[in-house]
C-alpha cells in the first residue's frame, strides 16, 4: 500500500500521509508527496489539504535514514514543490508535528491544528539542526529570539502557544480536523487568497549585540554541544543573507552535524532508549500486564517521598507507609513541598497539585497497603530490614500484588526469599532525587515472572522515566560499573592527581560532575557503609583508601561542610582543601605509592576505560541484554555525556581495538587485579567488531 495517497473532492485535493508509527518522512513519503501534488494539480484542484492518518502529523525526518546516503527527493525539494503550487496548500496538524514535519508544515501556505497538537524542532536532541528551512522560516514568522528558543531548547509548544505566535493560523475546535481544514481551504479559494510563502517575509531586526548576548545566555546549557552554535549561525544568516544562500548554508551545517560523532551518539541513544523499554530477549512480550491503580510506598524518607511524588504525578492512588510517626509527617511535608515548588515554578498547575495531594494517604499500619496493586519499598539499605519488610508485606498483600524493592546494591533474590511469592518480587532502582532522575533499573530476580518484568516497563514510562531491565548482581549495571570508575578516581589521588584535577578533567571531557564532587554530594558515608557490608572487596589497602580516611575523620561531604572538598556555608561550590592534599600525600607514603605528575588524558582514559571493561563483563554475564541498555543507564543515571552516547557506544566510536590495546597497556602497567581483559573485549577487538553489533543476550 502506498504511504501517500490523494483524492479529489470537488475543487480540493486531499493528500494523506500514512506511514506508521509517526509518519516519518522516509524517501517513499517524500517522493509520494511530490507525485501527489503533481496528480492534484493535474486533476485541476484549486487548493490542497495535506494531512496524516494515524496518531500524528509528520513527527520528523526518518531518523533511520540518517548516516546513510539520502535518496532524492530531499525534503527541501519537496517543500519547494509545495511552495510552487498555484493554489493554497493547507497543512492539518494533529499529534506531534516535529522537525522535518514542522518544516513541511511551514512550507505549506497555511496551517490549522487541533488544540491538542504540539509543534517543535527537537533536532538539537539528535545533535542536528533543522535542515529543511526551519532555521529560516521560523524566524520569519516569530522573530529571531523566539525561533532560537524553540530550536535550542528542542521543546515543543502546544497548539494555543503556536497559534498565538503565528505558527498556526487557525485552531480546529470541532473535533473534525479534516473537515475544518477543507472548509479553511474552500474559504481561501472563495476569498481569492493566493498562496502565502513564509520565505517571502523578512525577519524583524534585532539589537546589534543580540547574538553575542544570546550565545552567552545559552553557553552553560549547551556546553560541549556542536549543533546549538550552528543554529545560532543560521538564524544570524536569516537576518543578513538572502534566503536561498542562507538555506544553502543551513544545509551545509545540517550535513556537517549529521556526520559528527555527536549526532551519531545521540541518534544511538534515541533508539537505545526506545529499545530499552521493550521486554528483553527471553521475556515473553505477550505476558499479561496487570492493571495498576493503587501503589504503596514503604518508607517516607527522601527517596520514598520522591517516588511517591512521581507516582502521584502519574495519576496513581498512593499510600505512603512508615513506622515512624515523625518520619511519616516529614515525608508528607516533603511531598507537599515538591508540589509547592512545582506550582511556584509553573511546572504544576494548582488544580493538578490539589488532585495529586488528594490521591495521597499516609499510614503507619501495614493493613492499609493490603489492597494495592504494587508496593515499592524504599526503606534503609539493609538486607535484614528489607527482608523483614518483605515478610510483612507478603502477609498483608493480596496474592497478585507486585512487591518491588528500591535497592541500589542488594541481592533481590535474597529479599524475594523472605516471601512466599518470589515470582512477584522485582527490584526498582530509582535514582536520587527520584522525582527528577529519569532512570529506573528494573532488576529481575531469578524467579521474577515475565508478567512482573513486563509490568515494570510501562510503569516506568508512565512515571516519565526510562526503565531498563537488568540482571541481579551487586550494584546491578550502574553501581557495579561505578565501582570501577570510582576506584580509578581514588587510585589517581594516591598516585598524585589532585581531586580538582581529576574532577576538572572528567568534567571537561563531558561528565556532568566530577567523581569527587559527586561523592561529596551523595555523602561519602553512603559508599563507606556499602563497602563495610561487602565481603568480596579486593585485597588492596589502596582501594577507596582516601574516601575511607575522610569518612573516619568525620568529613562526610557537603552535608558536613567538608568532604573531599570544603564548602562555605550556604554554598555548593567545592573548594580544594590543602588539608586533604596533605592527608592524601601521607596516605600515599604510608602505602608506598609513589606520587607523580599525571596528565588529564590518563585520568580520563583510566576512569572511562574502567567503565567499558566492567560494561563488557556485564554483557558477558548477561546482566545487561544489550550494550545500548548500559549506555541508557549511564547517560540517564550517572551524568555520562549524552553526546558521547554512553560508555559502550563511546568504545565503539573510538574503536574497540584501540580500547583493547589501552586496557592491555594498563594491565601491563598496573597489574591484572583491576585490568584483566574481558574475553568479550578481546574477541571483539580481534575480529574488528562493535558492542552495538552483539546479539542481545536472552
Ligand atoms: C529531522 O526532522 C531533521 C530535519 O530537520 C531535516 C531533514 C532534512 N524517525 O518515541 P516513541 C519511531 S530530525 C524514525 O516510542 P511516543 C520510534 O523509534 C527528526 N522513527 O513514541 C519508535 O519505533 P519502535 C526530528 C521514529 O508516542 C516509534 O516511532 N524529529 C521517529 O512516545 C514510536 O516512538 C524528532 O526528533 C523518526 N523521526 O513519542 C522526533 N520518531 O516502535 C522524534 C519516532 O520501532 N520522535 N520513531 O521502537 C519523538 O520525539 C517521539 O517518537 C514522538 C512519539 C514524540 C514522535
Amino acid at each position: 500500500m502506498s504511504v501517500v495517497s490523494v483524492e479529489t473532492r470537488d475543487n480540493l485535493a486531499i493528500i494523506t500521509i500514512d506511514n506508521p508509527p509517526v509518519n516519518a518522512l522516509s524517501q517513499a513519503v517524500r517522493a509520494g508527496i511530490v507525485s501527489a501534488l503533481d496528480e492534484a494539480e493535474g486533476a485541476g484542484a484549486e487548493a490542497v489539504v495535506l494531512h496524516c492518518a494515524g496518531r500524528t502529523f509528520v513527527a520528523g525526518a526518518d531518523i533511520r535514514e540518517f548516516g546513510k546516503s539520502l535518496k532524492p527527493p530531499w525534503l527541501p525539494e519537496v517543500i519547494a514543490r509545495i511552495e510552487a503550487c498555484d493554489g493554497p496548500v493547507v497543512a492539518a496538524l494533529h499529534g506531534t508535528t516535529l522537525g522535518g514535519g514542522l518544516e513541511l508544515a511551514l512550507g505549506c501556505h497555511y496551517r490549522i491544528a487541533v488544540p491538542t497538537a504540539r509543534v517543535g524542532f527537537p533536532e538539537v536532541n539528535l545533535g542536528l539542526i533543522p535542515g529543511a528551512g526551519g532555521t529560516q522560516r521560523l524566524p520569519r514568522l516569530v522573530g529571531a529570539e523566539r525561533a532560537l528558543d524553540v530550536m535550542i531548547s528542542g521543546k515543543p509548544a502546544n497548539a494555543a502557544e503556536a497559534a498565538r505566535a503565528g505558527i498556526v493560523d487557525r485552531l480546529a475546535e470541532s473535533g473534525n480536523l479534516l473537515d475544518e481544514a477543507m472548509n479553511f481551504a474552500r474559504e481561501l479559494v472563495a476569498g481569492g487568497e493566493p498562496p502565502r510563502l513564509i520565505r517571502d517575509l523578512s525577519v524583524e531586526p534585532v539589537d546589534p549585540d543580540f547574538f553575542s548576548e544570546y550565545r552567552k545566555r545559552i553557553a552553560p546549557k549547551t556546553r560541549g554541544l556542536m549543533s546549538p552554535e550552528r543554529i545560532v549561525r543560521c538564524v544570524e544568516a536569516s537576518l543578513h543573507v538572502p534566503i536561498d544562500q542562507a538555506l544553502k548554508e543551513e544545509r551545509e551545517h545540517f550535513f556537517e552535524c549529521m556526520a559528527s560523532p555527536q549526532s551519531s551518539a545521540l541518534r544511538h541513544l534515541f533508539f537505545a532508549e526506545r529499545q530499552a523499554v521493550k521486554p528483553p530477549p527471553g521475556v515473553s512480550a505477550s505476558a499479561e500486564v496487570p492493571e495498576m491503580r493503587r501503589i504503596a510506598v514503604i518508607g517516607a524518607g527522601t527517596m520514598g517521598a520522591g517516588i511517591a511524588y512521581s507516582c502521584l504525578g502519574a495519576g496513581f492512588e498512593v499510600t505512603v507507609l512508615d513506622n515512624d510517626e515523625a518520619g511519616l509527617a516529614r515525608g508528607q511535608k516533603t511531598i507537599e513541598g515538591l508540589y509547592k515548588g512545582g506550582v511556584a515554578r509553573g511546572k504544576v498547575s494548582r488544580e493538578k497539585a490539589a488532585d495529586g495531594l488528594g490521591r495521597l494517604t499516609t499510614s503507619q499500619d501495614y493493613a492499609a497497603v493490603g489492597g494495592v496493586d504494587l508496593v515499592i519499598e524504599a526503606v534503609f539499605e539493609s538486607m535484614a530490614i528489607k527482608q523483614e519488610v518483605f515478610a510483612r508485606l507478603d502477609r498483608v498483600c493480596g496474592p497478585d500484588t507486585i512487591l518491588a524493592t528500591n535497592t541500589s546494591t542488594l541481592d533481590v533474590d535474597r529479599i524475594a526469599a523472605a516471601t512466599d511469592r518470589p515470582g512477584k518480587v522485582i527490584g526498582t532502582h530509582f535514582f536520587s532525587p527520584a522525582h527528577i532522575m529519569r532512570l529506573v533499573e528494573i532488576v529481575r530476580g531469578a524467579e521474577t515472572e515475565d508478567s512482573v518484568i513486563v509490568a515494570g516497563l510501562p510503569l516506568a514510562k508512565r512515571l516519565r522515566k526510562v526503565g531498563v531491565v537488568v540482571g541481579n548482581c551487586f550494584g546491578f549495571v550502574g553501581n557495579r560499573m561505578l565501582y570501577g570508575y570510582g576506584r580509578e578516581s581514588q587510585l589517581l589521588l594516591l598516585e598524585g592527581a589532585a581531586p580538582e584535577q581529576i574532577d576538572g578533567a572528567l568534567q571537561d571531557w563531558g561528565m556532568a560532575m566530577g567523581p569527587h564532587a559527586v561523592g561529596d554530594l551523595a555523602g561519602l558515608d553512603v559508599g563507606y557503609s556499602v563497602r563495610r557490608e561487602r565481603t568480596d572487596l579486593p585485597d588492596d589497602p589502596r582501594f577507596y583508601r582516601v574516601a575511607d580516611v575522610l569518612v573516619e575523620a568525620g568529613r562526610l561531604g557537603r552535608k558536613t561542610g567538608k568532604g573531599m572538598y570544603l564548602y562555605e556555608s550556604g554554598s555548593r561550590a567545592p573548594i580544594p582543601d590543602p588539608e586533604v592534599a596533605a592527608w592524601i600525600a601521607s596516605e600515599a607514603e604510608a602505602l608506598g605509592v609513589e606520587q607523580r605528575a599525571i596528565g588529564e588524558r590518563e585520568i580520563v582514559e583510566r576512569c572511562i576505560y574502567a567503565l567499558i571493561v566492567e560494561g563488557a563483563r556485564i554483557l558477558e554475564e548477561g546482566i545487561a541484554s544489550r550494550s545500548g541498555d548500559i549506555d541508557v543507564v549511564w547517560v540517564n543515571g550517572y551524568g555520562f555525556p549524552r553526546y558521547r552516547g554512553g560508555p559502550m557506544h563511546y568504545a565503539d566510536t573510538i574503536g574497540v581495538d584501540k580500547v583493547y590495546a589501552k586496557v592491555c597497556e594498563f594491565r601491563n602497567r598496573f597489574g591484572p587485579m583491576y585490568w584483566e581483559v574481558p574475553e568479550l573485549l578481546e574477541d571483539l577487538a580481534r575480529r574488528g567488531g562493535k558492542f552495538a553489533d552483539l546479539k542481545p543476550a536472552g
